[in-house]
């Protein structure tokens, strides 16, 4: 889980786009990363090629097998599930950062039926990643997958604001399932979103991470099982971080609506964050002063029988969807 999961300290902070290496004692050679646009054309060409010579099985828990197609007469390859009706669906989202377009694939083995998670929401997932590597030998493309990580019995929800944008993306696009309260005292979750991705690296682990090589895509097969409303404002006191949430969740810090609660990093250089409402850089679902008027939000958020702010614990919440903010009404 610690692969995937980095503290959003380092998020904010790090967006290190050169690596460093030590010559000698005081020279520090500076390697420029590739250009994401001609990495991003390998990896593309590449995922492509994987996902239209693969094959996936799903057995009754569903658990997804990927496997090399032997046999295109009984092994439909996930590529032809494009053209699906029905499901596995394959869809892909288009992503724009680093001045250029992701085609991010991703496989609806089935949807869900509870509520979608934001990209700043907590997801209940179990996972299984693996990384792909190809090359070509005398014009012959080998492709390997290499398996990094399983999670088959997560017991945390992990925050989609620390993770890659990959699963930042497509976790949205599924439904969590049914929370099941077992005789035995034992809970279970039933119809649950299932599916997979299949990540450029500009949208993982760029220039790498723990056993991840650098400049590989990723593929994913998951289930998304619940999810929970996050508030992610903070405070730094004696150097530790501690939550300080002004009571407006961060999936209603939305401001623009285009149902993606922006950081400056996700966008493209020079674009205006249109989740920043005071455009001093922190976007509102971390400002703990939205409008920058030197009155934090919390505070602002008042009873309008009284005219008082209300005490935090006592915010009204409102139905998924809308925003409880400043006046305590809920907002479309
Ligand atoms: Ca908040
Ligand atoms: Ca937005
Ligand atoms: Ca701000
Ligand atoms: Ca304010």
């Amino acid at each position: 889980m610690n692969k995937i999961k980095y503290s959003f300290i380092v998020i904010i902070t790090v967006l290190s786009i050169i690596s460093c290496s030590k010559k000698d004692d005081d020279e520090v050679v500076v390697t420029p990363t590739k250009p994401y646009d001609e990495q991003y054309a390998i990896d593309s060409a590449n995922i492509e090629e994987y996902l239209k010579t693969n094959y996936i099985t799903v057995d009754a828990d569903y658990n997804v097998t990927f496997s090399k197609i032997t046999d295109p007469a009984t092994q439909p390859s996930i590529w032809s599930y494009q053209e699906n009706t029905g499901f596995p669906k394959l869809l892909y989202r288009e992503v724009q950062v680093h001045e250029i377009v992701y085609k991010l694939y991703y496989l609806v083995i089935r949807e869900g039926v509870g509520e979608n998670p934001m990209n700043v929401d907590g997801v209940l997932a179990s996972y299984s990643g693996d990384y792909l590597t190809s090359t070509t030998t005398d014009n012959v493309l080998t492709q390997t997958t290499t398996h990094f990580e399983t999670v088959l019995y997560p017991n945390s929800f992990m925050d989609l604001y620390g993770t890659i944008r990959g699963w930042k993306e497509v976790f949205p696009q599924f439904k969590a399932g049914n929370y099941v309260s077992n005789e035995d005292g034992t809970v279970s979750y039933d119809n649950y979103g299932v599916g997979a991705m299949f990540i450029p690296s500009g949208l993982g682990y760029y220039t790498g991470n723990g056993g991840i090589p650098a400049y590989t895509p990723l593929i994913f097969s998951f289930k998304l099982y619940s999810i929970s409303r996050m508030d992610h404002e903070y405070s730094i006191l004696n150097q530790t971080v501690v939550p300080d949430p002004d009571g407006v969740l961060s999936m209603h810090e939305d401001i623009d609506g285009d149902g993606y609660v922006w950081t400056a990093s996700e966008l493209n250089e020079g674009v205006v964050n249109p989740d920043d409402t005071d455009g001093d850089g922190v976007p509102d679902f971390l400002d703990k002063d939205d409008d920058g008027d030197n009155y934090t939000t919390k505070l602002e958020i008042k009873n309008p029988a009284t005219g008082e702010p209300y005490p935090f614990d006592q915010i009204p919440t409102c139905d998924s969807g809308k925003k409880n903010y400043l006046d305590a009404t809920c907002h479309p």
